[in-house]
């Protein structure tokens, strides 16, 4: 048998100089997570072969019977985690996941309302360069000046002025929780769809540690690689199933199709075609993963995590988005700090430690700039760091974002970033 460093060494040096990048810094990236090795054992495994287009039991293909038993227990487990009647994990991200459960509930042209990109949205909740605002007519909510939450008076009066379709709640760099039953309250007006992207909280959701949106959404999307901890991939939910409102019939039968058989066939034929089966196979690993007591030791600590942390910069006179978090998220604005995002995401990259820049509300400078940072702690949590370490750290992003040109302080840091992550080994029997 060959194996890579035999077969392709040029290959296999990228792939050990990233196993050993991922080791040896500290990565805060809100919406990164390290998967555990079986969850990578899956990812990497034969089922990366087989095209099963369709679903289980009905598929296009022969030889579907061992992808069926896993695109099964993915859905089993997921419908389990996060107590929903309906689960579709094919989609491979969360932009074509968001993409279906769009493209299912609204028509091309119909108006959307999307939490605005700069205040914490998602590119697929109707940012202009994105299908969501090439094809639907978009009007964006913003979060309040003081509060940095999501502005209820200015959601119910745009909903009521421009009557959108559907709203979608939820986005990538949005600290508290999503206020489901605030926004249903506003839908139920106006007689519109709610739509829940959890991509970012997942976990936290799964884990009671977030409110779920089940009882108040239509329908749900998420990522599975944030702090659910699973593979990179998308998927799509509903609390409940329920007969179609479109008058969509089966073609044979004349019978009202359910919501849940719209999504399936919008994911694939309407999206996608063959699912990547090794990546499902590898969700249903995580799930099982999620669905054990000490995945919400994990998740709490995830979030206490990110309470000390941001406890600690608001000691340090940093400006915190919302003052603070409920989740795993932080979103900081350095504008009293004499850097840009960008400035500040090229120092701490330099010292060891990967954040990324990020628009932040009311932002005056452009997204290549940034006012902002945003950390997030699933990955330092999964490495086993608590709130001890979460004071280490924000000394040492304090230390870089006060003096980013000085070698010195760079090196210094970097010399401790190398000891906290000894301290805390991740993929260890990877790079042996
Ligand atoms: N790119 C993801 C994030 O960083 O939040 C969202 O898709």
């Amino acid at each position: 048998m060959f194996y890579l460093k035999d077969a392709d060494p040029e290959l296999h040096q990228i792939l050990m100089r990233e196993v050993g990048r991922e080791s040896a810094t500290l990565e805060l990236i809100a919406s990164e997570n390290f998967v555990s090795y079986p969850v990578l054992e899956m990812a990497g495994g034969v089922m990366t072969n087989k095209y099963a287009e369709g679903y289980p039991g009905k598929r296009y293909y022969g030889g579907c019977e061992h992808v069926d038993e896993a695109e099964n227990l993915a859905r089993d487990r997921a419908k389990k985690l996060f107590n929903a009647e309906y689960v579709n994990v094919q989609p491979h991200s969360g932009s074509q996941a968001n993409m279906a459960a769009l493209f299912t509930f609204i028509k091309t042209g119909d108006t959307i309302m999307g939490l605005d990109l700069a205040h914490g949205g998602h590119l697929t909740h109707g940012s202009p360069v994105n299908f969501s605002g090439k094809l639907f007519n978009v009007v964006s909510y913003q979060v309040d000046r003081e509060t940095g939450r999501v502005n209820f008076d200015e959601v119910r009066k745009l909903a009521k002025e421009y009557k959108p379709k559907l709203i979608i709640c939820g986005g990538s760099a949005y600290p508290r929780h999503i206020e489901f039953e605030d926004f249903k309250a506003v839908v139920d007006e106006i007689g519109a769809f709610l739509m829940a992207d959890i991509a970012h909280p997942a976990g936290l959701v799964a884990t009671g540690l977030h409110p779920s949106p089940m009882p108040y959404c239509d329908v749900v999307t998420t990522t599975t690689h944030k702090t659910l901890r699973g593979p990179r991939g998308g998927m799509i939910m509903m609390g409940k199933d329920r007969e179609n409102t479109f008058g969509v019939v089966a073609p044979k039968s004349g019978r009202v199709k359910n919501m849940s058989e719209l999504i399936d066939s919008m994911v694939m034929p309407g999206i996608q075609g063959g699912p990547l089966m090794h990546i499902i196979a590898a969700k249903a690993v995580a799930f099982g993963e999620a669905l054990q007591p000490s995945f919400k030791d994990y998740t709490s600590q995830i979030v206490q995590n990110a309470q000390s942390l941001a406890e600690a910069f608001l000691n340090k006179d940093y400006h915190l988005v919302s003052g603070g978090t409920d989740t795993h998220v932080i979103l900081i604005d350095l504008t009293n700090k004499e850097i840009t995002g960008k400035a500040a995401e090229k120092a701490l990259e330099k010292a060891g430690i990967t954040v990324n820049k990020n628009m932040v509300p009311f932002d005056e400078r452009s997204p290549f700039i940034t006012s902002g940072i945003r950390i997030g702690t699933p990955a330092i949590t999964t490495r086993g760091m608590k709130e001890d370490q979460m004071l280490i750290i924000c000394d040492l992003i304090d230390q870089v974002i006060s003096d980013p040109e000085n070698d010195d302080v760079i090196s210094n840091v970097i010399s401790i970033v190398k000891e906290l992550c000894d301290s805390f080994p991740l993929y260890d029997d990877l790079l042996n």
